[in-house]
C-alpha cells in the first residue's frame, strides 16, 4: 500500500489507527466521520495515498471508490431514501485532510441541495 507518513487516512486504512468502519476491501475503506454533519456521514477513502480526486488516481480505484459508496448506502439505510456525496478537492474548496475522501451525507434532516 503506497501510503504517506504523516497521513491520518492512510493510517486508518491501514488499520494503524482504528476508527468506526462501515465497509472495506482491498482498495479501499469506509468509516464514520469523527465530526458528523449529518445523521449518516461515512468517508470513503482509498488505501492507496492520492492527494485528491484528481491525483491520477487509477480507474480501479475510481469504480472501487463509487462501490465502496454503494455499499455504505446500503448498509447505512439510505439508498433508497437518497444521500450526497461530496469529494472537497483542493484548498478553495476546504478540502482539510490531504488523502482523497468522499463525504457520504444521509439520513433525516438533510435538506436541499447546493446546486
Ligand atoms: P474535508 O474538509 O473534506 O477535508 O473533510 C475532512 C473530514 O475528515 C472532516 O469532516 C473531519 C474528518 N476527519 C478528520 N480527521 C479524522 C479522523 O482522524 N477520524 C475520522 N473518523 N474523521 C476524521
Amino acid at each position: 500500500m503506497a501510503t504517506k507518513d504523516d497521513c491520518i487516512f492512510c493510517k486508518i486504512a491501514n488499520h494503524q489507527i482504528e476508527s468506526d468502519y462501515v465497509y472495506e476491501d482491498d482498495l479501499v475503506c469506509a468509516f464514520r466521520d469523527m465530526n458528523p454533519q449529518a445523521p449518516v456521514h461515512v468517508l470513503v477513502v482509498p488505501k492507496d495515498h492520492y492527494d485528491n480526486l484528481v491525483d491520477d488516481v487509477p480507474a480501479e480505484t475510481l469504480a472501487a471508490l463509487a462501490h465502496g459508496v454503494d455499499e455504505v448506502a446500503k448498509r447505512t439505510g439510505i439508498r433508497e431514501s437518497g444521500f450526497r456525496v461530496i469529494a472537497n478537492t483542493g484548498d478553495a474548496a476546504g478540502q482539510t485532510v490531504h488523502h482523497l475522501h468522499l463525504h457520504v451525507l444521509g439520513g433525516e434532516g438533510l435538506g436541499e441541495g447546493l446546486l
